[in-house]
């Protein structure tokens, strides 16, 4: 099937006629083509941007909280096929993307749809000096998001619903691995009754497409999530522009088990956080320290969970695990494993590709368990994105926090104890911007979301990304 750019309202082909192929993971055959959008089609997008936001910053919230929650309830109505185009384009289980990545895109639309309504500004009285100020919080104009292959729908729409609410007009990019829901995500836009160019979706490489829109003088805000490489450049780019940027990057989030921890409750999240989504999430716990009590009896059991997750195509209901979402990419995740060998990591499970029947193309990879040496070799310290987790065992807390803190990385940690004191000292010294204790990926949207040090700028999630959308501007009256 091939796709068009959503532009003003309408699909249209890219102007050079220039077209990508579309691949299915499952299979590895070619099902599709999508534009490589070039500079004039994102100017043609832009101006559409522009033309619309006159209209859409002056529409009142109740009725752009009405337009949003309305495509969020078309995205219900439409779960099955939503979630099965998800599943072809990026290899994840349609169990995964019907009961995760579809919902939650819902969710990002009813909540921003929602969250406007409560958004509110400040106002400081100067007191003995008879003024007042407000904050007047006015959208941007045009802004830029770009979103990465992972959880295609679900961190597309992340960003685009604050940018909606908040009174922007938008051109957005989804990674050209896996345009499809994006793609889709148009029709229902234009059967919610959202006004042509307030949202402009154009398809193509980053490296054409994407850097059209991080160039274009006139697209004063960018979100962005993906490579820490890719967002570095982006800053780059954008900061002599003094554009507004978000930067949502990689992780190499510790995981880190306590004896004292509720054991069973432990070993089932673990497993989930070390391979949900062929491990291909940013907060997945790819680094695994077990306090040294347990971590002959933690080895044993998880290692005997994890050889019995199931692999399969991904519309196969007791599939657990896809197929990863690229050739390219699972090749880069299989010399990862490679290097663990060379570093003298012990591969306790997995490491090998699997071929499964009548599917003999597709990439699909065995979940991998790496005991490593020491917390410094290259596997421990650099984003593998894959089903690929390495385990330890660590003495002290003192030591723990020392190895969690010792990455580039910054973005998210697990904690599994059940010491008050404990939580409250590693929480405030873990260098993250998230901590879960004794949990995993639970979400409530209205947290900051994001991380430190390479894994990113800014803050996503609640009023954090409504006043990333705004400009704030303060009005000073002397009565
Ligand atoms: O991401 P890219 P890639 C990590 C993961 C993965 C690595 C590289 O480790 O192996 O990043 O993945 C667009 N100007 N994450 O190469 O390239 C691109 O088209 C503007 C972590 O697939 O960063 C896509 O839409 N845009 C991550 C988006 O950036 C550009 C999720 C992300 O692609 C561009 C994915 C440019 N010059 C990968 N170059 C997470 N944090 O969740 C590329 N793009």
């Amino acid at each position: 099937m091939n796709i068009k750019n959503y532009i003003n309202g309408q699909f249209q082909n890219p102007e050079k006629d220039e077209w990508l192929d579309n691949y299915c993971p499952a299979n590895g055959e070619i099902y599709g083509q999508i534009p490589n959008s070039s500079k004039t089609d994102v100017e043609k997008a832009y101006k559409a941007a522009k033309m619309a936001f006159p209209t859409w910053s002056q529409t009142t919230l109740d009725k752009r909280s009405r337009i949003l929650i309305k495509i969020s309830e078309l995205l219900e109505t439409n779960l099955q096929r939503f979630a099965e185009a998800e599943s072809k384009d990026n290899g994840k289980p349609v169990s995964l993307a019907k009961t995760i990545d579809i919902p939650r895109a819902a969710s990002n639309f009813r909540f921003f749809g929602n969250a406007i309504t409560q958004f509110a500004s400040e106002s400081h009285e100067s007191v003995g000096q008879q003024a007042i100020n407000f904050t007047l919080r006015q959208p941007i104009g045009v802004v830029g998001c770009i979103s990465p292959w992972n959880l295609p729908l679900y961190l597309f729409t992340w960003k685009i619903a604050p940018a909606l609410a908040s009174g922007n007009c938008v051109v957005a990019k989804p990674s050209e691995i896996t345009p499809m829901t994006a793609y889709l995500l148009g029709e229902i836009c234009n059967e919610a009754g959202l006004p042509e160019g307030v949202l402009n979706i154009v398809h193509g490489l980053g490296t054409s497409t994407g850097q059209a829109i991080i160039e274009h003088p006139n697209i004063k805000a960018i979100s962005f999530t993906g490579g820490t490489a890719t967002g570095a450049h982006i800053a780059k780019v954008a900061a002599p522009m003094f554009k507004k940027l978000s930067l949502e990057l990689g992780g190499k989030n510790p995981n880190i088990i306590f004896a004292d921890c509720d054991y069973e409750n432990m070993l089932a999240t673990t497993v989930n956080s070390s391979f949900a989504n062929q491990g291909q999430i940013c907060l997945c716990g790819s680094r695994i320290f077990i306090e040294e009590s347990i971590y002959e009896k933690f080895k044993t059991d998880f290692v005997q969970k994890v050889k019995s997750l199931k692999v399969g195509h991904p519309s196969d209901d007791s599939t657990q695990i896809g197929a990863l979402v690229s050739k390219p990419h699972i090749e880069k995740v299989k010399q990862y494993i490679q290097i663990a060998k060379e570093e003298e990591g012990k591969i306790l499970c997995g490491g090998n590709s699997i071929s499964i029947k009548n599917y003999e193309n597709g990439y699909y990879l065995e979940p991998t368990v790496i005991e490593v040496p020491n917390d410094e070799c290259r596997v421990n310290q650099e984003e593998i994105f894959g089903p690929v987790v390495t385990i330890m065992p660590f003495k002290t807390e003192e030591e723990v926090l020392q190895m969690a803190n010792k990455v580039k990385y910054g973005l998210s940690a697990t904690l599994w104890t059940n010491d008050l004191k404990r939580t409250m000292r590693l929480s405030n010294q873990l260098q993250t911007g998230i901590v879960w204790v004794n949990t995993w990926m639970m979400r409530d949207l209205r947290t900051p979301f994001g991380g430190m040090k390479a894994s990113g700028v800014g803050r996503e999630g609640g009023f954090e990304a409504l006043r990333f959308f705004t400009e704030a501007k303060n009005v000073c009256i002397k009565y």
